[in-house]
């Protein structure tokens, strides 16, 4: 499952990698209502491939709305697993069965992770590398969710796992809901996270949705989970 918004000039190569990587899996694109048309696209091509289909999301925007609505909904399909990969081509499909894997060995979340051993980002600007590892060592410090890479969107969920209600009960807004996400189903004793490298690729097109907003939210919010943490509030 990829959340979409304006990536119609990566939608197809996306699909088509995707596709290849794991042949016999069902592939969901929850789009935004994208201007670009990214939906129609993926609408066009599901036409002639029932393996590609459409989540249409109107009205409230964002990665982690449209993150937790499609997992949600795909948890309760009658699907075992589920996998989130963006939709840019930065991550790589072909880890994917390795993945699935690692869930089938017992793993609760596999993590497709850029700061274990054999992991990395190429192409990426020397603030987008900052901010990322010192995000996440932040992270690691306030949360203890035993995890190197907790922003890492690429990610293979056990369904059952899913359907505890963690993931419902996050209110993240942008790229913190991935943290919020393992905090939450650490809270639900839920903590075979397994990491497996990956090699970030930056994106080639279509535009980048990070913002000042989404950087801010993320320290604040990594900062009151941390908060709720000490004080055991729960
Ligand atoms: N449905 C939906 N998807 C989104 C939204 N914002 C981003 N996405 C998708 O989420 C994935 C990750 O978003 P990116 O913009 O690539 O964010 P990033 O990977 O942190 O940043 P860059 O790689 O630098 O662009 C991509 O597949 C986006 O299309 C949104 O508001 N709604
Ligand atoms: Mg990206």
């Amino acid at each position: 499952m990829s959340p979409t918004y304006n990536e119609r000039d990566n939608v197809d190569e996306f699909l088509h990698r995707v596709g290849a990587a794991v042949p016999t899996a069902d592939i969901y694109i929850v789009d935004d209502d994208s201007p670009d048309g990214t939906g129609s696209r993926v609408r066009e091509i599901g036409a002639s491939n029932p393996r590609v289909r459409l989540i249409a999301r109107t009205g409230e925007r964002g990665y982690a709305a449209a993150s937790r609505d499609g997992l949600v909904q795909l948890a309760h399909s009658g699907y075992d697993a589920i996998v989130t990969i963006d939709c840019d081509l930065s991550h790589d499909a072909t880890v994917i069965p390795l993945m699935l894997e690692q869930l089938e060995s017992g793993a609760d979340v596999v993590i497709g992770s850029r700061y274990v051993v054999g992991g990395g980002v190429r192409n990426w600007s020397l603030f987008r590398r900052l901010l990322s590892r010192w995000g996440n060592r932040y992270t690691g410090f306030m949360l203890s969710v035993g995890v190197r890479d907790c922003t890492s969107g690429f990610r293979a969920y056990r369904s059952d796992v899913i359907r505890l209600g963690a993931i419902s009960d996050t209110t993240s807004n942008g790229y913190a809901f991935l943290t919020e996400v393992l905090f939450r189903l650490r809270q639900r004793e839920v903590r075979n996270f397994v990491e497996v490298p990956i090699v970030y690729v930056d994106r080639v097109a279509g535009e980048s949705k990070m913002s000042k907003t989404i950087i801010t939210e993320s320290m604040r919010k990594v900062t009151g989970l941390g908060l709720e943490r000490w004080f055991r509030r729960r």
